[in-house]
């Protein structure tokens, strides 16, 4: 007997069924599935991340050495920018995007994204763009070589690798856009009955207010470029000072992006570390409305500090100090979560999966980096390191230690889920120590090379300088080379791995994606999560019942 319950379902079992037999192109390409769009931002977001640090130890080779060896100081130049600017927009934020799209819908109960074609979409615009940023090398003048920050007026006088990075941008802040719309929409409209807001998980809060920093300005960064276009080529003056034009107005619009751009890569990060963290301490997040309330803080107050990466233009000592106490004032949220993680962790069972130290790590890493960010934040202190080497070192901390180690720490919280196998515990704690070593020998050193006054973006340097490079570039080499390792790591875990995985393979894990089998059949929530299912999680979470509250 047919009801009126099976004819309602009856077409989504043939889709279902149909899936089966699609083609390669029609799967991958024609893509809408948000847990194949999330495989594919994941795969480029590594490929990116190994193009990227390809460079990153080209560099390290120059620098290995005082004097030239390897590059003329052009090619040198062109490969810091062409670096910082894959590693930022190709690796890093496609990574988080692909891991929103993966498991968001997972860990909120939803079936898709909002807008599943408007997602294939965002994902496609994102090829074209490292394809014009990878052959602008080969072009007239090669690729872009004014820093990632494009500063004028280098980027106006620069050859057509600068048009191209430009269009490259144009693409990726329109990616960006669209996925964040995706993300808002399916956090705000998609959830589970009974997760309101304030039960949702700590990732799925990130999430959104990423999206929405980064609706906010990406299209700023979108102006700035476009001004920039048109000063080469169309002949008007924003940044050109010989037309009546400023070139320190394009700092004012490119860091009021810029600065919130580093908590598009943070924040994140501190959304799966609160996933991570209380699953592997068997205790509930630690105030978990105080994280909600630091995150939307952070958000807010990371877009009144840009001129912090602009105190030595020569700015009114008031400025100065305006931008300086906001920064600091930033602190105060950091310090509320990092408190909360510690305060998480305090007299849980713990147990010490790579995930969870990934996680640590992070934490340890992330508090480092962020300290000497306050270091820099004091006016008159930035005053003497601004452009040295103390600078690469603390976004180095907060960007491979906070974006990359958490990155990590998904990839093997989730791999069980994503792949249905586990992957080899002791290859992940090796790829763990084996990165949290070489990555503080190359970057802590840099510290120490700031102080004494080394000048960043420059091929060649003085010979006092010469044991902590040498040291940083050995560190460098060993910490890339780690990094295959977690590649070869992950395709054993994709053909295998050491056995099947169950649907729950931490024990302390109560959050919605963990409720459906490993791996994660292609269509999930067709009918939402029960109410009851919801409520056993939360209350698991602590969100619900007398735990807390
Ligand atoms: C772990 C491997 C990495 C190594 C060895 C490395 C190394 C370097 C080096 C040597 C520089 C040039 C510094 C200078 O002379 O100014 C640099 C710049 C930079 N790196 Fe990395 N990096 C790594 C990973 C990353 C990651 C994961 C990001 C993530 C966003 C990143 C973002 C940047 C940025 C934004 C710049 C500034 C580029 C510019 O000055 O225009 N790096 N990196
Ligand atoms: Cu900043």
């Amino acid at each position: 007997m047919t009801t009126a319950h099976d004819a309602l379902h009856a077409p989504a079992h043939d889709h279902a069924h149909e899936e089966h037999h699609v083609s390669f192109v029609q799967r991958w390409f024609y893509a809408t599935n948000h847990k194949d769009i999330g495989t594919l931002y994941l795969w480029f977001a590594f490929s990116m991340f190994i193009t990227g640090g390809i460079m990153a130890l080209c560099i390290r080779a120059e620098l290995f050495q005082p004097g030239l060896q390897f590059w003329q100081p052009d090619f040198f130049n062109q490969l810091t920018t062409l670096h910082g600017v894959i590693m930022v927009f190709g690796a890093i934020m496609p990574a988080f995007t692909g891991l929103a799209n993966w498991m968001l819908p997972l860990m909120i109960g939803a079936p898709d994204m909002a807008f599943a074609r408007m997602n294939n979409w965002s994902f496609w615009l994102l090829p074209p763009a490292a394809a014009l940023l990878l052959i602008s090398f080969f072009v007239p003048g090669g690729a872009a070589a004014g820093g990632w920050t494009l500063y004028p007026p280098l980027s106006i006088q620069a050859g057509m690798g600068m048009d191209l990075a430009i269009f490259a941008i144009h693409l990726l802040g329109l990616s960006s856009i669209m996925g964040s719309i995706n993300i808002v929409t399916t956090v705000l409209n998609m959830r589970a009955p009974g997760m309101t807001m304030l039960k949702m998980p700590l990732f799925g809060w990130t999430m959104l207010i990423t999206a929405y920093l980064l609706i906010a300005v990406a299209p700023v960064l979108a102006g700035a470029v476009t001004m920039l276009l048109t000063d080469r080529h169309f002949d008007t003056h924003f940044f050109k000072a010989i037309g009546g034009g400023d070139p320190v107005l394009f700092q004012h619009i490119f860091w009021f992006f810029g600065h919130p751009e580093v908590y598009i890569m943070a924040l994140p990060a501190f959304g799966i570390v609160s996933q991570i963290i209380p699953t592997f301490a068997r205790k509930p997040l630690f105030g978990y409305v105080s994280m909600v309330y630091a995150t939307c803080s952070i958000a807010i107050l990371s877009f009144m500090v840009w001129g912090h990466h602009m105190f030595a233009v020569g700015m009114p000592a008031s400025t100065q100090l305006f931008f300086m106490f906001l920064t600091m004032l930033i602190a105060v949220p950091t310090g509320v979560k990092v408190f909360n993680w510690i305060a998480t962790m305090w007299q849980g069972s713990m147990t010490f999966e790579t995930p969870m130290l990934f996680s640590i790590g992070f934490v340890c890493l992330f508090t480092i980096g962020g300290f000497s960010g306050l270091i820099l934040a004091i006016a008159p202190v930035d005053t003497q390191m601004q452009d040295t080497y103390y600078v690469v070192a603390h976004f180095h901390y907060v960007l491979v230690a906070g974006a990359l180690f958490t990155l990590f720490a998904a990839t093997y919280y989730w791999l069980p889920k994503w792949t249905g196998n586990m992957y080899h515990e002791g290859r992940g704690q090796f790829h763990f120590w084996w990165s949290m070593v070489w990555f503080n020998v190359t970057f802590f050193p840099m510290h120490f090379l700031g102080l004494a006054g080394m000048p960043r973006r420059i091929p060649d340097y003085a010979l006092q300088f010469t044991d902590f490079n040498a040291i940083a570039s050995i560190g460098a080499f060993c910490f890339g080379l780690g990094q295959i390792f977690f590649l070869f790591n992950v395709i054993h875990t994709i053909r295998g791995g050491v056995g099947k995985a169950p649907a729950k393979p931490w024990e302390g894990a109560n959050t919605l994606e963990w409720e459906v089998p490993s791996p994660a059949p292609h269509h999930t929530w067709e009918t939402p999560p029960s109410l009851e299912m919801v409520e056993k999680g939360l209350k698991a979470q602590g969100l619900l019942g007398d735990h807390h509250e």
